[in-house]
């Protein structure tokens, strides 16, 4: 299978660090996002809405929207699961993915977007929308400073799909200064376990 990847953008990272946490081998095509590269009419045939990532399977099927292609990869490799195992451990990942996604990393993106200008070829950037959109953001650190409190990872004492979805953003962020702060030990202490992880480097 060949992922269509870009190596800075936070989706596709998602999908790299499933990738590595599972030992799962496969082929890449990196796009060039600012030179529109997905924007061309071979991509937009794999993805009509022309975003990374994608994953081509073997026998040409093109999964896009990286929470599908990461449940995917998690189901056809078995050996350990990032989604859990009873109805109520993936009910619970679930509500943390989410909220990990529309809390923290679509924020990200959207300040990303708005503030930098980046894709101002193919959208209108308002930056005052990005620095609110940084803020939302930074709203959501006191809740997830109160869940790492009293939880190892993000959906509790198991490393899961979430924690994946969460650092990516927090990273992501970053390009933005948008930044996890000191007065956030609990969430600092998850961060550096991160880190730790092979699957980080993805
Ligand atoms: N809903 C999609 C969003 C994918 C997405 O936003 N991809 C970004 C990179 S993180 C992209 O391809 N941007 C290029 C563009 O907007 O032209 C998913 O979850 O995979």
């Amino acid at each position: 299978m060949k992922l269509y990847d870009n190596p800075h953008a936070p989706n596709p990272r998602r999908v790299r660090m499933v990738l590595a946490e599972k030992g799962i081998e496969y082929d890449r095509e990196e796009l060039d996002l600012g030179a529109g590269d997905n924007l061309k009419e071979d991509f937009s045939a794999k993805n009509p809405f022309a975003k990374v990532p994608v994953l081509e399977l073997d026998d040409g099927l093109c999964l896009s929207e990286t929470s599908a292609i990461c449940r995917y990869l998690d189901e056809t490799h078995t050996d350990s699961t990032l989604y859990g195992q009873t109805p109520k451990e993936r009910a619970l990942i679930d509500m943390w993915e989410k909220r990990m996604e529309s809390m923290l990393l679509y924020p990200a993106l959207l300040a990303f977007q708005h503030i930098t200008g980046f894709f101002k070829d193919r959208m209108t950037p308002v930056e005052d929308f990005g620095k609110e959109s940084a803020k939302n953001f930074l709203k959501a650190l006191p809740v997830l400073e109160a869940q790492l409190k009293n939880n190892e990872w993000i959906a509790g004492s198991d490393f899961t799909i979430a924690d994946i979805t969460a650092v990516c953003a927090v990273d992501f962020a970053r390009i933005v200064k948008v930044r996890v702060g000191d007065e956030y030990p609990s969430v600092q202490r998850w961060y550096a376990a991160m880190k730790a992880r092979p699957s980080y480097a993805a």
